[in-house]
């Protein structure tokens, strides 16, 4: 297995993770939800999906996460 697929899959697991209900977008909420588990700040939270969330529709898909991750 070549380590690209390999990531890859992580990230898929890391996706999953993040969506909860599993429509296969990653909502301001679903993202909050998770990182606040975390104990992460609400402004860095905010930031970080705005960053991740490259076409501004309130929706992060599978390629846009790929992408931030990617970088
Ligand atoms: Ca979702
Ligand atoms: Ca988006």
């Amino acid at each position: 297995m070549s380590t690209v697929k390999h990531s890859s899959a992580n990230l898929r697991s890391e996706f999953d993770r993040l969506d909860y209900d599993k429509d296969g977008y990653i909502t301001i909420a679903e993202f909050r939800a998770y990182h606040v588990q975390k104990k992460t700040d609400e402004s860095i939270i905010e930031k970080a999906f705005a960053e991740i969330d490259t076409d501004k529709d309130g929706l992060v898909t599978f390629e846009e996460f790929e992408r931030a991750y990617k970088k």
